[in-house]
């Protein structure tokens, strides 16, 4: 295991736009802190602490409203750090969790009341063993009475074969970081144009983020421009945009948060999208009541 990772940017520019009000965060996590929350025994990596304090300075910084928590595999299926995050959130933050299989349908309304609405899935190798595909079944069936959803979190290698068994899945699903590609393929590459494929079918959703994650060309990572403005180009409705601070396991380059704001007026083409990226999908999404 490693602690070898870099810290969270101490104090990341004021974004040279402002955005539109009500904007969410839709992929951020917080960490500890360890004294209060340790982390999970069987964790891959152990995180700076990036406790709620400091993510709710960062939202106010960067003119972010509203949010969505999700649960890192470094806490485990113990969502108590996020939970406590929500519920000083004043309703502006929402959850996605990591359960396990056998989890009641108590634990599932306490979750919801919590401000849960979805659960995460990692195909991804350095955060462990993949999700067992049929936990994964077992696991929606419980979740799908909550009108919850699923968030995967994969690498492009995974995709060949978790398509077919995403596509026999009857519920909303939220693709992490426009699928992992490698920026440095381009956007032909066989694992993007799958992507592209799967987002045909209205089940699917994806996140434009993690652009500092498939860049190959380093800070501004504006090799990654192209995946997240393709998305937003073609499924306008169906795109979330989050920071994803504090940015686990990034070693090379830790991205300034301001400047991933700042790469938001290349991703999305004009303002209308880029409301629709930021307000209104969210909104629709995770602040249903509200409309
Ligand atoms: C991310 C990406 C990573 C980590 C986790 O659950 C996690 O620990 O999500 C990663 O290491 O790529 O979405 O934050």
């Amino acid at each position: 295991m490693s602690s070898t990772y870099l810290p969270f940017h101490p104090s990341p520019k004021s974004p040279d736009i402002t955005l539109p009000a009500g904007a969410c965060d839709a992929h951020c996590h917080v960490f500890g802190p360890a004294a209060a929350f340790p982390f999970a025994p069987e964790r891959t990596y152990t995180p700076v602490d990036a406790p709620k304090e400091k993510l709710f300075e960062l939202h106010r910084h960067l003119g972010i409203e509203r949010s969505v928590i999700v649960q890192a595999s470094c806490h485990g299926t113990d969502n108590a750090a996020m939970l406590d995050a929500i519920a000083h959130g004043n309703g502006n933050y929402r959850g996605i969790a990591m359960v396990k299989p056998d989890i009641s349908e108590d634990e599932l309304r306490a979750l919801d009341a919590g401000g849960v609405r979805g659960v995460r899935f990692n195909f991804v190798s350095h955060l462990g063993k993949d999700a067992d595909i049929d936990a994964v079944r077992t696991t929606i069936e419980k979740i799908i009475p909550f009108g919850w959803h699923a968030v995967v979190h994969f690498e492009a290698n995974r995709l060949e074969t978790l398509a077919p068994v995403l596509k026999q899945l009857p519920l909303t699903m939220v693709i992490d970081h426009m699928g992992r590609p490698d920026a440095s393929l381009g956007t032909d590459q066989p694992a993007f144009r799958m992507l592209l494929d799967l987002m045909e079918d209205e089940r699917f959703w994806v996140k434009v983020c993690g652009s500092e994650r498939i860049s190959r060309a380093g800070p501004p990572f504006t090799d990654a421009v192209p995946f997240g403005r393709m998305l937003v180009e073609r499924f306008p409705d169906r795109v979330l945009w989050g920071t994803d601070w504090p940015h686990p396991n990034i070693k090379k380059h830790m991205p300034d948060d301001g400047h991933l704001v700042d790469l938001l007026q290349m991703i999305a083409p004009d303002d209308a999208h880029l409301k629709r990226l930021l307000v209104d999908n969210p909104t629709r999404l995770y602040w249903p009541e509200s409309l």
